[in-house]
């Protein structure tokens, strides 16, 4: 009997979770946007929000699009007192309910090898990949130079001064194009 209720209850979880993907929610991204690469810089970077109500704890595992040779998952740690940039393997946690920012200084979706510098005002495709929710389109809006996060800066526990975050991360990349990212610890 408790076989066949534990079966039973499995089977239901499993209707109930795969049903939820249309019923329950989404997985929502809003304001993606990515900052104009200055002259020949081959990296960029793009930030928004992400919002999962699919009824279930995901993670942003990957992203995918054609303006660069390689799209990657970053985050920004604070090492000996240097707010250094790092691959997240594992991706990006966003909790059932909640909302996750990709913003400067924090989380981020990395362009490496940009094919055609970004344009302010233009825009571009590029792809989510969620462990659960699967592939998300989105069109990431490309902003000025100096541009900053606007409602979303200034949150408590940010400790990258958000105007180090353009140059800074640039000559980041230049440097980690000669030599290979050390892993993330
Ligand atoms: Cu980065």
């Amino acid at each position: 009997m408790y076989t066949f209720k534990s079966l039973f209850a499995a089977t239901a979880l499993a209707a109930m979770t795969f049903s939820g993907v249309a019923l329950a929610g989404d997985m929502t991204i809003s304001q993606p946007w990515a900052r104009a690469s200055a002259g020949m810089a081959k990296a960029g970077a793009a930030f928004m929000t992400l919002h999962n109500d699919t009824g279930m704890d995901d993670t942003l595992i990957a992203a995918k699009s054609d303006v660069a040779t390689r799209v990657e998952l970053h985050t920004h740690l604070m090492e000996d007192g240097v707010m250094k940039m790092r691959e997240v393997k594992d991706g990006i946690p966003v909790k059932n309910g909640a909302s996750q920012d990709l913003k400067p200084g924090s989380y981020h979706v990395m362009f490496m090898g940009l094919k055609a510098p970004l344009q302010e005002n233009s825009t571009f495709p590029v792809t989510l990949v969620f462990e659960h929710a699967g592939e998300k389109s989105i069109v990431v809006e490309v902003k000025g130079p100096g541009a900053m996060s606007g409602a979303m800066s200034g949150g408590k526990g940010d400790m990258a001064p958000h105007n180090m975050d353009g140059m800074d991360h640039m000559k980041q990349m230049q440097q980690m194009q000669k030599t290979t990212m050390p892993p993330m610890k």
